[in-house]
């Protein structure tokens, strides 16, 4: 890896003064770059889950992920997925941003962070000024699944256009872009530092020099490639998948629609989300950059008020009856999908990041 995150511990706070300036006061949402995905099958199975506590928590969600027992496996699901349009990244602060300004959204203010080498702990944190946070261009959180669905209801609201959650289904469809493997990339660990920012050795480094010598080790292991990203890292800063989506694994693990179920069933075949169920839950993927890469069916469920510093989300647009990319070969959803403006700030970002940390790294 040629480049190296060196945000630090309190660069949260710094992204709060920077938020307060006038540029965030502008009103209008920014279009999120999008994906076009196929129809296609896919089968779900995933070890079965009981159902989180009542205070299911982020490390919790990690007990899962380390379990060295066989799991029991779901039986096999057949699902159908209709083509459908996906965020090509994570939803990101600056995009958040908007949203809060416009509605003035009560996000909450308590966040379960990385303060201390207690690892994760409830403390005085939001959206914007967390521990931890890469800035503008990282992935928003600290915001709990409600606000993820009322961003997508007033990004649809505002563009005219059908936002809303993925299915769990979609998520991960469109993160395997057709791999039937372990991973997306296929069955070694250690390939993931190029395709997902997770608990790795700058991950390692970067607890150790920040929180007396943390380390990552026994329940919260860590892969030792890396990644170069100590936290979370501004999105699309890793090799996307086949279908050129970033960070499906890894960075900020990922809310989805579907309420909990410790099982799939025919409720899943056409691939939208479940209703029925344990609603007070709902299901995550992907992992994040506190934990060791997820393979692509590990799942999990956290309390819809659960509000802690590793999860975000992304969109899924529907392809509605006139949609131009019905056709994604046609010249309006060329037109339609091509020059975001935001596409190019992003680029501007991970580039200035690469820059500022090769300056900084020459004697
Ligand atoms: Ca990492
Ligand atoms: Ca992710």
């Amino acid at each position: 890896m040629i480049y190296r995150f060196t945000q630090s511990r309190w660069s949260g706070l710094t992204l709060a003064l920077l938020l307060s300036a006038p540029a965030f006061a502008a009103k209008h949402y920014i279009e999120p770059v999008m994906v076009n995905i196929p129809g296609g099958t896919l089968t779900l199975q995933s070890p079965i889950l009981p159902l989180p506590q009542a205070n299911s928590s982020s490390a919790t969600s990690n007990s899962a992920a380390v379990s060295s027992a066989a799991p029991e496996m779901t039986p096999p699901q057949p699902v159908i997925i209709k083509p459908f349009r996906m965020g090509k990244y994570e939803v990101t602060v600056k995009e958040f941003a908007r949203f809060i300004a416009a509605t003035n959204y009560p996000a909450p203010d308590q966040c379960r962070q990385m303060l201390s080498k207690k690892w994760f702990e409830l403390a005085p944190g939001s959206w914007n000024q967390h521990t931890h946070s890469p800035g503008e261009y990282g992935p928003v959180t600290c915001i709990g699944w409600p606000a993820a669905e009322a961003y997508a209801q007033w990004l649809s609201k505002e563009t005219g256009k059908h936002y809303r959650l993925p299915s769990e289904a979609e998520w991960e469809f469109a993160a395997r872009a057709g791999a039937t493997s372990t991973y997306p990339w296929g069955e070694d660990p250690e390939q993931a530092c190029q395709y997902a920012n997770i608990a790795d050795h700058s991950a390692n480094e970067a607890v150790k020099r920040d929180y007396d010598g943390l380390e990552y080790t026994g329940r919260w292991r860590r892969q030792t490639c890396d990644d170069g990203a100590g936290y979370a890292s501004i999105v699309g800063s890793h090799k996307a998948n086949a279908f050129g989506l970033h960070d499906m694994l890894g960075n900020l693990n990922e809310f989805t629609a579907d309420c909990f179920n410790p099982s799939f069933s025919e409720k899943n075949a056409d691939g939208s989300a479940r209703t029925d169920g344990e609603c007070n839950q709902r299901v995550w993927r992907g992992g994040s950059w506190h934990w060791a890469p997820f393979a692509v069916n590990k799942r999990g469920g956290l309390k819809a008020d659960f509000i802690g510093a590793l999860e975000g989300f992304r969109l899924v647009e529907e392809l509605d009856a006139k949609h131009p990319c019905n056709n994604p070969n046609s010249r309006q959803c060329r037109k339609h999908t091509n020059n975001n403006p935001f596409e190019l700030e992003l680029a501007n970002a991970r580039r200035l990041t690469v820059k500022e940390v090769t300056t900084e790294s020459k004697p």
